[in-house]
């Protein structure tokens, strides 16, 4: 059976109700695991008040602030789970970011600072987060990280995220080549799309998803939950063979051709 009791995991990426990162914690919670929330934190502090009360309801054991492009508050938040929990089984990182501009228009004007700001938050991101996992996966683990179509196929107007995603599954293989003697497999979930606080950003994001509607198998898009019921498979011992995979959890669009044909 699904069981994470004994299991201490850190989520990445929770910013409201919406976040698919709080499927996941919601799901991994309820197979039992021990939850540690990062948040970014704003100067405001509104953020970690949201994300505290929100997740108040897990009872997180370590709540800590996480910015990726920090390299000192990163090396922070695995010291607090060190000094709090001891060892870490699970990790997932759940986060993004590329300036608005840089998700419309010609992608071939993507600026140099775009590029790197995306590929540095939405890719590079995992491999520091793997490295101080890989110290405190003391028993083994398991890694899960969030992407999408758009790094494989080219989707419009998803442009220099599309890049970064690309790098981050590749990320994840060479990571699950890395981190395999020690029992630790990484792999990646990639979602259909989903409205959360990020894609309502985006325009036309409401067609995608009745574009989904109409070709995909299940005629439907997919919920946070499900995708939380995925990771907490990835993350349970009922994937142990499984490693450096990306596993769809898009009512299976992704398999589909000649979308925009009439029936
Ligand atoms: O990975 C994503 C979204 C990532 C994202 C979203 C934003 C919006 C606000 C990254 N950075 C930002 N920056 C902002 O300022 N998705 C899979 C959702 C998504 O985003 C798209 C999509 C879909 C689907 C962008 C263009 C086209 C489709």
């Amino acid at each position: 059976m699904l069981d994470l009791t004994g299991k201490n995991a850190l989520v990445t990426g929770i910013a409201n109700n919406k976040s698919i990162a709080w499927g996941i914690a919601q799901q991994l919670h309820q197979a039992g695991a021990n939850i540690g929330v990062t948040y970014l934190p704003d100067e405001t502090g509104k953020m970690e008040k949201k994300v505290s009360e929100l997740t108040a309801s897990l009872s997180p054991s370590l709540f800590l602030p996480m910015n990726v492009q920090d390299d000192a508050q990163m090396a922070g938040a695995f010291d607090a789970v060190k000094e709090k929990w001891g060892k870490l089984d699970i990790l997932v990182h759940c986060l993004a970011f590329a300036s608005r501009e840089d998700l419309t228009g010609d992608f071939s004007k993507t600026s140099r600072d775009g590029f790197k700001m995306a590929l540095d938050i939405s890719s590079y991101s995992l491999l520091p987060m793997a490295k101080a996992a890989k110290e405190l996966m003391t028993d083994g683990g398991s890694i899960i990280t969030m992407t999408y179509l758009g790094g494989v196929k080219v989707i419009p107007n998803y442009n220099v995220m599309g890049v970064a995603k690309a790098a981050l599954e590749m990320n994840v293989r060479y990571l699950a080549s890395e981190l395999g003697e020690k029992g630790i497999r990484v792999n990646g979930i990639s979602a259909g799309p989903i409205r959360t606080l990020a894609s309502s950003a985006i325009g036309g994001i409401l067609d995608m998803i009745h574009h989904v509607e109409a070709v995909a198998p299940l005629k439907r898009t997919v919920t946070q939950t499900e995708v939380g019921n995925t990771a907490a498979f990835l993350c349970s011992d009922l994937s142990s063979g499984i490693t450096g995979q990306i596993i769809y959890v898009d009512a299976g669009y992704e398999i589909m051709g000649m979308t925009g044909t009439k029936e």
